[in-house]
């Protein structure tokens, strides 16, 4: 029986090399549409919501693109030149379980403490804290006079409207970066 005019003894093989291999590609195609349509099952979201220009914005589904934490008005007090610490501030937002901050790094600094300020004999004392609780749906403020984080020996000054990332690393959420302004506030 003649199928194709084959020239060439090994064309035959060849062609239907091709023909396993294009049936192996669909097959493969198959099964992965098979599994993208499974994930929208299993993670509740349908083609359309996917599709929708909200989805691709990162609003629609919050679960997968929103942050537990907000970092709120994150600033560094300016400083003067030879000054080698600053205090920052910042309000850290969480609306997801209980959670630490085990510490603080910045490239504007050698090293960033958790600080607290407490007032001793009438004086204003500042102390190092190992970590700072962040509650579950709750807010923890760093503020003049209270929590703050303390930049540790600055290799350049702080000049008001520049700004500094700083890495947060929470024990349960991992790291977060936070762009802190610098201002002029005495
Ligand atoms: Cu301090």
């Amino acid at each position: 029986m003649q199928k194709l005019k084959i020239t060439h003894p090994d064309s035959a093989n060849r062609i239907e090399k091709g023909i396993v291999l294009g049936w192996a590609v669909l097959v493969v195609i198959v099964i992965l549409v098979a599994a993208a349509l499974a994930r929208f099952i299993v993670g509740g979201i349908s083609a359309q919501e996917f599709a929708s220009p909200e989805f691709m914005n990162g609003a629609a589904n919050n679960k997968i693109n929103a942050d537990q934490f907000t970092f709120s008005d994150p600033w560094v007090r300016a400083t003067p030149p030879g000054t080698m610490t600053a205090a920052a501030y910042l309000s850290i937002g969480n609306t997801g379980e209980e959670d630490r901050l085990l510490y603080a790094r910045s490239d504007g600094a050698r090293r960033v403490e958790i600080h607290t300020s407490s007032e001793q004999d009438g004086m204003m004392r500042m102390s190092r804290l190992d970590t700072l609780p962040v509650p579950a749906d709750g807010v923890v403020q760093l503020t003049s006079g209270g929590h703050h984080l303390m930049f540790i020996d600055i290799p350049a000054t702080f000049v008001p409207g520049e700004s500094v990332i700083v890495t947060l690393v929470f024990e349960s959420a991992g790291a977060r970066d936070v762009l802190f302004t610098v201002r002029d506030v005495r």
